[in-house]
């Protein structure tokens, strides 16, 4: 008899063991700051995370310039996906942009102080 119980107290252990390490396997949430400066980084930098292996969804608040990524920890890691957003040409947190994919965004979506081509007349 107490053995049994021994066995059933077992048993749901491992469910609820099970069950967390599921849950813990399926989704994390983090936020990243990021250079993103309109609509069309928000496009870029979702778009650049929905091909990132591991990443369920990502949402990019233009007011906040903050983006929640969804994903799973067994296939990517939050370095990885700040990697993933300078790739795209945008900062990550204390990840710088890659330069290369910055300089091939378009005018809209660089820093304002990199921009050049709408202002004729240069001060300098
Ligand atoms: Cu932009």
């Amino acid at each position: 008899m107490k053995k049994e119980r021994l066995i059933i107290i077992a048993a749901i252990s491992v469910v609820l063991f099970g069950s967390v390490n599921a849950q813990n396997l399926k989704n994390a949430e983090i936020e990243v700051k990021v250079s993103s400066q309109c609509s069309m980084c928000k496009a870029t930098i979702e778009k650049a995370l929905a091909f990132e292996k591991g990443v369920s969804r990502s949402s990019l608040d233009l007011e906040t310039n903050t983006v929640t990524v969804a994903y799973k920890p067994g296939k990517t890691s939050p370095e990885k996906i700040r990697k993933a957003i300078s790739e795209a040409g945008y900062d990550a947190d204390d990840v710088a942009a890659n330069q290369k994919a910055y300089l091939k965004l378009p005018d809209c979506c660089k820093k304002p102080a990199d921009r050049h081509s709408d202002h004729s007349g240069h001060n300098d």
